[in-house]
């Protein structure tokens, strides 16, 4: 006998489902106990397993078994768009029914809710924490369980950039409240198998590097048959075994005519979420895809090209965190004037310029290779380094740094046009990265 038909109110989230969305949706049913959970027909294969293995512990429903005309309230996790939700939903909905929103996105979608909350935190779950928290519900291990695994795999186990600190406090109180580990951990293994694997392999033989402001991106383009899934996880091994920066995937099905693009970033200025916004699709800074209908691959590939380069963050370069005017020395300075110079300076180093040339730079470790007294009397010259790293005003703060992790090195001179402007440190460079510069 089929059970009853659904009707008031239903809580549901995005296709493919993953953890965070089923999460949240069992998280909804706990704030609403009239609500019905409803998971999409389409699901991620990790979710999939969990759902066959847990099918007597939760009360989950399929599209198919809802009254869509009769529901009074929709509840929508984890998606802000429509289209991210199973289709039948926005075919049969009454429109004037009020809808709930508890997402976490940054972008703003077509869906227009009455209440919930949208906020940009790593997990919807952690919104939904807060609440579970602040009206003192009662969450079983399994529960627990199930929304550490969203939280974990939406936050990389906290440490995407998205992150924030009540993502952290939400772990912390699933942990309290008896999340099991061993299950999350195995919940969240990659789903990576023979069809996974060919189809990373022909990625890496498609692959293409490109310099995009100073950062490496691989792209690569490949056609697939019928339907593969975890090509996120594909993308990921493609940028970790590229060892760049960022990463995207072009997947094309002939027989559907369908273009899945897939992107991967691991440093703040390549915003894949922007740059899929740009393809039709969406996305987090570190994350994001869209999927195209009826295009040309070969067309895809290029736009994609076009919008990474257009994607250049020109708002904070090395010239706003350099500091000038310059303090230098000459090459015939003695060592102990540049002593008491670097002392009355409070730094480490400084450039060694004659004539407005850049010719070395002398830094407080130099000083150790001062054997006899009578050589603080000896011009810079003899001391000074004379193979010297520099940077162009234009370059970006992550660049200095690497040049000067790569080189061991604590500033870098900004030159242009054979003149030194400015002068960078490690210190400069690092309070930037953790947002301690006044602005
Ligand atoms: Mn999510």
């Amino acid at each position: 006998m089929r059970p009853a038909r659904i009707t008031g109110r239903v809580a549901t989230g995005h296709r493919n489902c993953d953890f965070d969305a089923l999460a949240s949706v069992i998280a909804l049913t706990i704030l609403y106990p009239d609500a019905a959970a409803v998971i999409p027909r389409s699901v991620n294969p990790n979710v999939r397993r969990f759902l066959s293995m847990h099918k007597d512990l939760l009360r989950v429903a399929d599209p198919a078994d809802v009254d869509w005309p009769a529901v009074t309230h929709l509840m929508v996790a984890d998606a802000n768009r429509w289209n991210r939700l199973d289709p039948v939903i926005f075919e049969r909905i009454d429109p004037q029914v009020p809808v709930s929103l508890w997402d976490h996105h940054p972008d703003i979608g077509d869906i227009t809710p009455v209440d919930g909350i949208q906020e940009t935190v790593g997990a919807t779950i952690t919104l939904l924490i807060r609440e579970i928290q602040a009206q003192r519900k009662i969450l079983t291990p399994i529960q627990a369980t199930l929304f550490l695994a969203g939280l974990y795999e939406d936050t990389g186990n906290l440490t995407f950039n998205a992150t924030t600190a009540e993502d952290a406090r939400a772990a912390a109180y699933l942990l309290e409240r008896k999340a099991d580990l061993d299950i999350v951990r195995r919940l969240l293994r990659p789903a990576y198998g023979l069809r996974q694997k060919e189809a990373l392999f022909e990625l890496l033989a498609a692959a293409e590097r490109l310099r995009i402001d100073g950062f490496n991106v691989g792209l690569g383009r490949i056609d697939i048959s019928g339907h593969l899934e975890n090509l996120a996880l594909v993308v990921r091994m493609f940028l970790e075994i590229m060892n760049v920066d960022a990463a995207f995937g072009v997947f094309f099905q002939p027989e559907r005519d369908h273009c899945m693009v897939i992107g991967r970033s691991t440093v703040e200025e390549i915003n894949v979420g922007a740059i899929m916004q740009g393809l039709g699709g969406g996305g987090h800074p570190g994350a994001g895809s869209s999927l195209l209908k009826a295009v040309n691959p070969e067309a895809v590939t290029e736009m994609l090209t076009e919008l990474l380069q257009g994607n250049r963050r020109s708002s904070v370069n090395v010239s706003d965190l350099m500091s000038f005017p310059v303090v230098s020395v000459s090459s015939r300075t003695p060592m102990d004037e540049v002593a008491q110079i670097l002392r009355r300076q409070g730094c480490t180093g400084l450039p060694v310029i004659d004539d407005d040339v850049l010719c070395g730079v002398i830094s407080r470790r130099d000083f150790s290779r001062i054997g006899q007294e009578t050589q603080l009397k000896a011009p810079v010259k003899a001391f000074m380094r004379t193979h010297v790293h520099t940077i162009t005003p234009d370059r970006s703060p992550s660049e200095a740094v690497a040049l000067m992790v790569k080189h061991d090195i604590g500033r870098l001179p900004v030159v242009t046009d054979g003149a030194v402007i400015g002068i960078i440190t490690r210190s400069d460079a690092m309070l930037y990265f953790y947002d301690l510069l006044p602005d």
